[in-house]
């Protein structure tokens, strides 16, 4: 398994539609578990494959306290949205260090491949649903800052860009 490098806020591959995966193989399979060995070393809850600019409809997650239960999500689909909304203050690998509150749908019913190619459905609450719509818009090449006004966009953008200066 390898650690793969993870892409940061404002990189234009990480505004890439992902593609559906054709069929369930052992290429993908490696893809997984470089991701799982990738986002717990980060560490983090979650990865989508276009972090790791691989643009394949792929996520991995683990929101397990005992960080022992990895979900694998394959051409996820959202099949159902709540109609109540709730507040999480989200962070991301791609945007280190910045924080914010986004609202979602508090439940979502999901429909996806496992890694040996099975169909699967799961309805989701609470922070595995927040964090598998936030998997899901990586797929979909939309980073959770854009949830934010243009104004802190503009200046996070600002702040990011000072932050390289200064390590270059
Ligand atoms: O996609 C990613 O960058 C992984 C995120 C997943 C995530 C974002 C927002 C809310 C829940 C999950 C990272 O895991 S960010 C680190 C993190 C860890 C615990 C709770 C929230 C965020
Ligand atoms: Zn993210």
């Amino acid at each position: 398994m390898t650690v793969r490098d993870i892409l940061h806020f404002p990189d234009r591959r990480l505004y890439q539609l992902a593609k559906p995966v054709a069929v369930v193989d052992a290429r993908i399979r490696q893809l997984v578990a470089d991701m799982a060995e990738t986002m717990y070393s980060a560490p983090g809850i979650g990865l989508a494959a276009t972090q790791v600019d691989v643009h394949e409809r792929v996520i991995v997650i683990d929101v397990s306290e005992e960080r022992n239960e990895l979900r694998v999500f394959i051409n996820p689909q959202i099949l159902e949205r709540s109609s109540d909304s709730k507040v999480f203050e989200e962070g991301c690998l791609s945007v280190p260090g910045f924080y914010a509150e986004v609202e979602r749908p508090d439940r979502v019913r999901v429909e996806a491949l496992d890694e040996h190619g099975q169909a699967f459905t799961i309805d989701a609450d609470g922070l595995l649903s927040v964090c598998i719509q936030h998997e899901i818009d990586h797929l979909n090449g939309r980073v959770f800052v854009e949830y934010l006004s243009r104004l802190k966009q503009t200046r996070l953008r600002a702040r990011l860009a000072k932050a390289e200066r200064v390590e270059d």
